[in-house]
């Protein structure tokens, strides 16, 4: 689209096309989302509400979209129901902390993620008993923890709920967040779970109308997303707890994804997972704390309480330990496997040990500065 038919005509040209926009550009050239500044309110009077009282996480979660279109009938998107972030949001509660809710829009969301429409319609709960309605026996056993944990949050005003769309509505979203939670020092955690886009089009490349079919094929050019976990760590939050995902879709690729994301970002740790086994396995990768002496199972010394411990650790890659970082430290790859953790109960989740795990690194983590 040239300039004079760009939606957005008084906005700065984009730089070359095709070319990777740096976190500053980006934010110099997109126009930022409706509600930014309605949201930002609401995140940084939730952070000083919490600020001294309780640990506080923002929890990521769900897929960013690209919308072809200003007046957006097609979009592209990124693969994530939710589950993992609306997941960990419940067991981030449990353990105490206050949650910024970061999630798109109908996606999955804490407690209610029990009753999703398609997986357990909420209907089939009910049953009608004289001229009332309630829930059969057999489901109000597993509705009554949901409910008593829902209402605490809701009463106690523990969560946050902030929603995007866009991949452009995350980013600027994200840029907030962290310039909001800044002020925690590092009492601030932040759970990067949302799969987000690695291209997206520029404002002035997205068509204003439908764009119409009778122009023949479709051809798209999309621009790098910039890497914006660098000015995260390095500007926005630099004390705060940061913990990335990275998804493939073959195992191998996880490890060496994840160290060079630690190595490129130098944030604290990469939770890998791979597409199809996400519910049961993911590897933690992280620089080494004190390095991998032969024999010395792991470095878990560091807080990770008693039972978990012995499992994780026993469930640890050895070939996969200790390699050398690019500066000279050393690595560590820590599995978590559903089955060997669960003891045999299928009800249990695998986000309820990532969670165990996390609460007892960010404790180090704010314990190392005392
Ligand atoms: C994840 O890897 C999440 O665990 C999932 C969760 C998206 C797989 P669901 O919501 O799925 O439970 O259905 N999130 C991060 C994905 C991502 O975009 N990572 C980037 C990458 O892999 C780096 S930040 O390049």
């Amino acid at each position: 689209m040239s300039a004079a038919t760009s939606p957005h005509p008084s906005r700065a040209a984009s730089p070359t096309p095709g070319r990777e926009f740096s976190t500053e550009s980006y934010f110099n050239t997109q126009r930022p989302p409706a509600r930014l500044e309605v949201q930002t309110e609401a995140m940084r009077s939730f952070v000083q509400k919490w600020d001294g009282k309780r640990r506080v996480v923002l929890v990521t979660s769900g897929g960013t979209t690209v919308p072809l279109e200003s007046n957006t009938v097609r979009f592209l998107d990124n693969f994530s129901a939710g589950t993992r972030g609306a997941t960990s949001a419940e067991y981030f509660l449990s353990a105490g902390y206050a949650v910024v809710f970061m999630h798109r829009l109908h996606s999955l969301r804490p407690f209610s993620r029990h009753y999703s429409h398609s997986l357990n319609p909420f209907l089939d709960l009910l049953t009608i008993s004289g001229d009332s309605v309630v829930a059969t026996p057999e489901q109000a056993k597993h509705l009554l923890p949901v409910l008593r944990a829902y209402n605490r949050a809701h009463d106690e005003g523990t969560m946050l709920s902030i929603d995007f769309q866009t991949v452009n509505d995350y980013l600027w979203l994200l840029r907030a967040a962290g310039q909001v939670m800044a002020p925690l020092e590092r009492r601030g955690m932040f759970y990067l779970a949302a799969a987000v886009s690695d291209f997206f089009l520029p404002d002035d490349k997205v068509a204003e109308h439908k764009i119409q079919s009778a122009k023949g094929s479709l051809h798209l050019e999309m621009d790098q997303v910039p890497k914006v976990l660098r000015p995260l760590v390095q500007e926005w939050t630099p004390e705060g707890y940061i913990v990335s995902f990275k998804l493939e879709t073959d195992d191998n690729f996880l490890i060496p994804k994840a160290r060079a994301a630690l190595a490129r970002y130098g944030h604290q740790l990469v939770i890998g997972n791979e597409l199809h086994t996400r519910k049961y396995r993911v590897v933690f990768v992280e620089r080494a704390i004190t390095p991998p002496a032969s024999g010395k199972e792991g470095y878990f010394t560091g807080g990770v309480r008693g039972l978990v411990d012995k499992r994780i650790t026993g469930a640890m890659t050895p070939p996969l330990r200790g390699a050398q970082t690019p500066g000279g430290g050393a690595y560590e790859e820590t599995w978590l496997e559903l089955d060997q953790l669960n003891g045999g109960d299928k009800e249990k989740e695998i986000e309820e040990y990532i969670i165990g795990e996390l609460v007892a690194r960010h404790e180090a983590w704010i314990a190392a500065k005392k």
